[in-house]
């Protein structure tokens, strides 16, 4: 490996300060209509639509640290809708169109960027399984389609097409409008807005309790800022829902795994679009910064650490530079780990739970950035409603139960 695995350094998130304190960060007050328990892009998105779109502003977002610094501000952020089912096809690509107004919808620059999602498939398995999804996603208006590898080269020119490299390419399916946006500032402008709105964001607000009434409704949060008492709750922690959820009486369907990525000394712009390969890890763009964005895999054991194993990221350097030679003497600068909460079928719960004025948004695994404003959008409509948003209904937590899965285990992106 030609890389300095030396120049790796650890750092606790993706290179971000805190933003710009254009929110409200008030004293929490004693009652409040919604209160949110995650100041991730989903919760923050969830509370921007309750305000704009239900009227519903006596709302509050708490986070035990600061907004953004969980997974929304440590991803790779990568958008795209290419997943298999009808489902997640409504959901996913409802999020993505979203995408393309965002900036003007929250008047603060996400730098939505599509500029192509590329997933390469390395042998037949991989090719069936690549031609199936883009035949389903056509079906469903979500457009995606077959390139040879000298196409995919001639999108990709950095590629190594080479058909005696370790993993040959085989060909690659083309979302050409996939892409990737800002991640902090996707938190960034959620808040702001919601803030405008009337919103509280409470940093520094660790729930650790969830008081229920005598019929079993929960009705307040325990605090380390005190107690707040709700007239819903919206529990929106990825990563940490079980140990929320627990504090409830409730028992998720849900793992917890380290996710790494890390990121590059700068370079003049080099690198034109996303290039995703499931099958040996390895996921990259380039910044607007110049940085290359690169994800890794997650850990093969549940963990709750945010740094994972080193090995993982080696592993995806190793096959950077096998399909990118050009990348072989490149500096990383900064690696760092998230927790992602997966389901056994792979995708997201947003709905009820069985305890009355609990709402969970949660298990979006290793690929919910790309979701953020749809999950904000049917989230905040299931909480003011009291009833899931069609198209939030089949992802129920009750599916656990009938067995009505929807597995997008091979669109998931990363392999667990
Ligand atoms: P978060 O942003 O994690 O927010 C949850 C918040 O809950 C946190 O801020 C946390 O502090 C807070 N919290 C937890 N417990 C408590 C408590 N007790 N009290 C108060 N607050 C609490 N997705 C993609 O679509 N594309 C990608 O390219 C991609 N790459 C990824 C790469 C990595 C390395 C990682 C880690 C994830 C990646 N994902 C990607 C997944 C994506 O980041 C997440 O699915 C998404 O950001 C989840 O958003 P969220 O708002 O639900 O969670
Ligand atoms: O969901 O596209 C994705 C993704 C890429 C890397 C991690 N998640």
């Amino acid at each position: 490996m030609k890389f300095s695995l030396l120049s790796l350094a650890r750092n606790a998130v993706s290179g971000q300060t805190a933003g710009p304190a254009q929110w409200r960060s008030p004293q929490p007050r004693a009652v409040y209509d919604v209160v949110i328990v995650g100041a991730g892009g989903h919760g923050l998105a969830t509370a921007y639509y309750l305000a704009k779109e239900h009227g519903i502003r006596n709302v509050a977002v708490l986070d035990r640290g600061w907004l953004g610094g969980g997974n929304t501000g440590r991803n790779t952020t990568i958008i795209r809708s290419n997943y298999l089912w009808d489902e997640s096809a409504r959901l996913y690509d409802h999020a993505h169109r979203m995408w393309e107004t965002l900036a003007q919808e929250l008047n603060y620059n996400v730098m939505f960027s599509p500029r192509g999602v590329m997933m390469l498939a390395h042998n037949v398995h991989d090719e069936q399984v690549v031609r199936r999804h883009i035949h389903a996603n056509r079906g469903n208006g979500v457009e995606n389609e077959w390139l040879s590898p000298e196409q995919a080269k001639a999108f990709c020119p950095p590629l190594n097409i080479s058909s005696d490299m370790r993993y040959p390419i085989l060909g690659a399916a083309l979302q050409r409008r996939g892409g990737t946006a800002r991640h902090d500032a996707v938190a960034w402008g959620y808040a702001r807005a919601a803030s405008a709105m009337g919103v509280d964001i409470l940093q520094n607000c660790e729930v650790q309790a969830i008081d229920r009434d005598a019929t079993g409704r929960a009705i307040a949060v325990e605090t380390s800022r005190g107690r707040i008492a709700a007239g819903k709750i919206g529990v929106v922690a990825a990563g940490h829902t079980s140990v929320v959820m627990a504090m409830a009486g409730l028992r998720m369907p849900l793992e917890s795994y380290p996710l790494q990525a890390l990121v590059s000394e700068p370079v003049k712009p080099c690198f034109p679009c996303v290039v995703m390969s499931n099958t040996i890890h390895a996921y990259l763009s380039q910044s607007y910064k110049g940085e290359l964005v690169i994800g890794a895999g997650t850990d093969a054991y549940v963990s709750y650490s945010q740094a994972g194993g080193l090995h993982i990221s080696a592993h995806t350097l190793d096959a950077i530079c096998e399909l990118f030679p050009m990348f072989r003497r490149m500096r990383m600068l900064r690696n760092w780990g998230g927790i992602v909460d997966v389901t056994p079928d792979r995708s997201p719960v947003i709905g009820l739970t069985p305890v009355p004025g609990l709402f969970v948004n949660c298990g979006w695994g290793t690929g919910g950035f790309k979701a953020t404003p749809g999950s904000g959008h049917v989230f905040a409509h299931t909480i003011a409603t009291g009833t899931p948003h069609p198209i939030a209904a089949p992802f129920s937590l009750e599916r656990f139960r009938t067995g009505r899965l929807i597995d997008e285990a091979a669109a998931a992106a990363v392999a667990h």
